[in-house]
């Protein structure tokens, strides 16, 4: 039975209490280490039956999230890792669980690293929603002496832009938040669009918060780049299959609470920027075209169209 804390992380996540994908990838894992520690399981099996269903849930809090996925799959492989007890699987993984972090957290840092490459001094930034990579390339540019202003949406409906104006302006970076609809008049303000992703698809497009597609080709109408930041563990292997990513669609009250019966109300979560309109990702490896960063993740990954082991992880999704 999972415990309270492990529950309260998933529905911290569920209501994006938590929110941004690697922040949900981190609190996941969290909630993992929560899980391991707090086990009673006896047996070997039963232990890994708790740590597989656990592992279900969370893949269940937010379906557009390659980098959740990708973590809970690697955490999986090394629960079936050969561990003569269950105290020693414990160990070793919460071994495992720390040293991912430690790794993800290094990979933040050469994110940021590597996106001052893209920035002049006195460049003005137009952004969307709230992403944690994306603070972290402008607090590292602010701290440079490269950034003169960000422009930043509210981003309609949770307005999650607030979190990323706010953060900012405690660390006395200039920034003005617009409502969305604002974008097409003040893109021209702005020397590029940066936006963070969800995902990382096969063919190098870009799922993110809805409105990063609008955003993206209100900057290609006014010869502004687009660029993004993520890590490589945004990639969504499943893409390379055929199989399409699942755009989140979430409960239509975040759009209007009380909305008259008959008027129907969709709420997509994320949209999808193809990769011709992204000019590079800034990611732990450098600055990569979309398509590269996808062939390099295929490389990397090793996929193979004949081997299906990450079908398993899309089954458990079901
Ligand atoms: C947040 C969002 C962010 C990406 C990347 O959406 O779209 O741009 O998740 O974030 P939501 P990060 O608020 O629905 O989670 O750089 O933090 O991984």
């Amino acid at each position: 039975m999972p415990g309270n804390r492990f529950k309260s992380i998933v529905r911290d996540i569920k209501c994006l209490k938590i929110q941004g994908a690697s922040q949900v990838r981190k609190w996941a894992m969290k909630a993992l280490r929560w899980s391991v520690r707090d086990s009673r399981a006896r047996s070997l099996e039963a232990f890994r039956r708790e740590l597989k269903g656990n592992a279900v849930t969370l893949l269940r809090t937010r379906p557009t999230e390659p980098e959740l996925r990708t973590s809970l799959r690697i955490f999986l492989q090394q629960a079936n890792t050969g561990s003569p007890t269950v105290p020693a699987l414990k160990r070793l993984l919460l071994k495992a669980l720390d040293g991912y972090e430690g790794e993800r957290v290094q990979a933040l840092k050469d994110v940021a690293e590597n996106g001052l490459k893209v920035f002049f001094d006195n460049a003005v930034v137009f952004t969307h929603c709230h992403s944690h990579t994306v603070e972290a390339v402008l607090l590292k540019a602010w701290k440079a002496g490269k950034l003169k202003r960000v422009y930043c949406t509210e981003t309609r409906p949770l307005f999650q832009g607030r979190i990323t104006a706010a953060n900012l302006a405690k660390h006395g970076v200039p920034v003005t938040l617009m409502v969305d609809g604002a974008a097409a008049t003040y893109m021209k303000e702005a020397d590029f669009f940066l936006s963070g992703a969800d995902a990382v698809l096969e063919d190098g497009s870009v799922v993110n918060k809805v409105g990063t597609k609008a955003l993206s080709l209100i900057a290609a109408r006014e010869g502004k780049p687009h660029f993004v930041a993520c890590s490589t563990k945004k990639f969504d292997p499943i893409t390379y299959f055929g199989v399409e990513e699942k755009i989140e669609m979430r409960n239509p009250r975040e759009v209007w609470p009380d909305k008259p019966g008959r008027v129907q109300v969709l709420n997509p979560a994320f949209d999808l920027t193809e990769a011709r309109y992204v000019k590079g990702i800034l990611t732990e490896k450098g600055v990569l075209k979309p398509e590269l960063f996808a062939l390099h993740m295929i490389k990397e990954l090793e996929l193979d169209k004949n081997k299906r082991e990450w079908f398993s992880l899309i089954r458990l999704m079901k």
